[in-house]
């Protein structure tokens, strides 16, 4: 009855305005700011009852709205092992958020609680983790998700305050592992997995000062703000943080960020032809992506871009050369480790990264656009890195593997096995699993594997640029009437509706040497997207261009 009573009358406080339409997409509601607060609120009732369903494991409310314009924000949720919440109830999700009436509501979460067998009334709890980013909309629409979580009898909410997305899925992974779980605990594990991961550097790879100079885009958003409060304690590193967020700076996300380095290729605002040559680094408004960049030349604006792909090469290579270290190094223990590497990529990878990661005999295999399905495919591994060419994306360890790991290193403890390569291998795996962020991509943690294995290997942002050279690719966007009319299959790859498109995409890029296009319906934007790749900038451009009139 209580139960009743409370979700009747939270609904009656955040009416859904007419016309409004919600849907989870790929990764949660978004929408313009001031709109949200209904569908900000049920996501708060859905989380509620995600952690009743989970015996009160804690779930994770994050209020973003990503790389997107500062007027927008949006809602997502995180399960209790820190990545996306499970999609088989995103179908509930989307009818929660457009549920008419009080009613209607009412009625929806009892149907619900009854079909997934969700302890609702008995003796439960729940508790949810909430997080959100620097945007104006973010408190009131925190509140509105307070209400929806109070309106699940039994549930306990918890703010956290301002975090970057990464963080707060960090934190909801460990509460749930019983490991300490707050913002500090999240910055000492950086710090000391970084500070190790630098002491295991060979010796004769220790780079001169630009080497350790890092420029750090912060896109106005909260990981800029982060950063600046723990760069004094990671040493071995110069970071230097533009666009960082404070008073008068700029804009979040305008002109500045890896969604728009990365689209634009362009340097952001702030940047001048005084860093020509300084490896630099840029993450959108929640921190979750990260790509790297150099300003060209003096005389104009560009920037040479070392986007996902390459960020997941080098950990590729990385993770490789320590695995072939264990495994083949002569050693007194000499004990070998079973691993599983994948790498999984979507679509979107360029072509000549694909084909530079098959070249090293690794198994790469493609999912759907949406660090869901990327995380989930990765998590199949002992080792699964995964990256979106727009800079989402970590590595994940299986436990198995981790015990393995630790095993060896035990067993290398006595004084002369722990100066062997071995050793030292099985450490810097170690360390690595440590410093990423196991959850979520997360640009600061990711950042800070990057520059540690850039010392590694003594490697400058020219080495890392040519591990291989990115095919031309463009991106175009299409208005039509319904998106929804266009399916695809094979990880996006193909259309299979309407019957007749994929055969004329493949007659197009026949045209074409290294030629490769697909077209897929946004999960954000009311468009469909064509993506086209050639080995020419022109022949990329004019696929793309007639593979969009097939398409319009
Ligand atoms: C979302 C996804 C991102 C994906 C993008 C594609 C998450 C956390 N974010 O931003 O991974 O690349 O959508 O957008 O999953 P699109 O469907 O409009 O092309
Ligand atoms: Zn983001």
């Amino acid at each position: 009855q209580e139960q009743r009573r409370r979700l009747l009358d939270v609904a009656s406080r955040f009416p859904l305005p007419s016309g409004c339409r919600f849907s989870y997409g790929t990764a949660g509601f978004r929408a313009y700011g001031a709109t949200m607060a209904p569908a900000v609120c049920r996501a708060g009732i859905l989380a509620a009852l995600r952690s009743v369903k989970l015996a009160g494991a804690a779930v994770g409310i994050v209020i973003t709205a990503s790389h997107n314009p500062v007027g927008d924000n949006g809602v997502k949720i995180a399960d209790p092992d820190g990545g996306m919440m499970a999609q088989h109830w995103e179908p509930f999700a989307d009818a929660l958020a457009n549920a008419p009436d009080p009613d209607a509501l009412l009625q929806l979460v009892l149907q619900f609680v009854k079909n997934e067998g969700i302890p609702l009334g008995g003796h439960h709890t729940a508790q949810v983790l909430l997080g959100r980013d620097t945007r104006p909309t973010g408190e009131y629409l925190l509140d509105a998700a307070l209400q929806g979580i109070n309106a699940i009898v039994g549930a306990h909410a918890i703010d956290l305050g301002i975090l970057t997305t990464p963080q707060l899925h960090w934190m909801v992974r460990s509460k749930n592992k019983g490991i300490k779980a707050s913002e500090s605990d999240y910055f000492t594990q950086l710090i000391d997995s970084f500070r190790r991961m630098l002491e295991l550097v060979p010796k004769d790879k220790s780079g001169d000062e630009l080497a350790k100079k890092l420029i750090v885009d912060g896109a106005n958003g909260i990981g800029g703000v982060k950063l600046e409060q723990i760069k004094a304690k990671l040493s071995g590193i110069d970071i230097n943080v533009r666009n960082s967020g404070k008073e008068g700076e700029g804009i979040l996300n305008h002109m500045c960020g890896a969604d728009f380095v990365q689209k634009e290729r362009v340097t952001p605002h702030g940047f001048s032809p005084e860093d020509v040559g300084v490896r630099c680094a840029s993450l959108d408004g929640d921190a979750d992506r990260l790509v790297y960049f150099r300003v060209s030349s003096p005389s104009d604006n560009k920037v040479d871009l070392v986007d996902g792909d390459k960020i997941l090469s080098l950990f590729a290579l990385f993770i490789r050369e320590q695995l072939d270290i264990i495994n083949n190094n002569g050693s007194q223990v000499n004990k070998s480790l079973s691993a599983r590497l994948g790498i999984v990529q979507t679509a979107y990878a360029n072509g000549a990264s694909t084909q530079f990661l098959k070249n090293l005999g690794l198994e790469v295999v493609f999912t759907p656009t949406g660090v869901k399905y990327l995380h989930k495919k990765a998590l199949e591994y002992d080792i699964g890195i995964y990256f979106e060419a727009n800079g989402h994306g970590t590595i994940v360890f299986s436990e198995d593997f981790l015990s393995q790991l630790e095993s060896l290193i035990n067993d290398h403890s006595s004084e002369a096995a722990n100066g062997s390569a071995q050793y030292h291998a099985a450490m810097r795996l170690m360390a690595a699993s440590q410093l990423i962020n196991q959850a979520v991509g997360d640009a600061l943690s990711g950042s800070l594997l990057v520059e540690a294995i850039l010392q590694y290997k003594g490697w400058s942002f020219q080495n890392w640029c040519e591990l291989y050279c990115d095919l031309p690719s463009r991106q175009l966007k299409v208005k039509v009437i319904d998106r929804s009319s266009i399916v695809t299959t094979d990880a996006e790859t193909k259309v299979s509706q309407p019957s007749n498109l994929q055969e004329l995409i493949d007659k197009e890029t026949a045209n074409y040497t290294h030629g490769r296009c697909f077209v897929r319906p946004s999960g954000t934007e009311d468009v469909v997207r064509v993506y086209a790749e050639a080995s020419m900038q022109v022949e990329a451009d004019s696929l793309a261009r007639s593979v969009a009139q097939h398409v319009e």
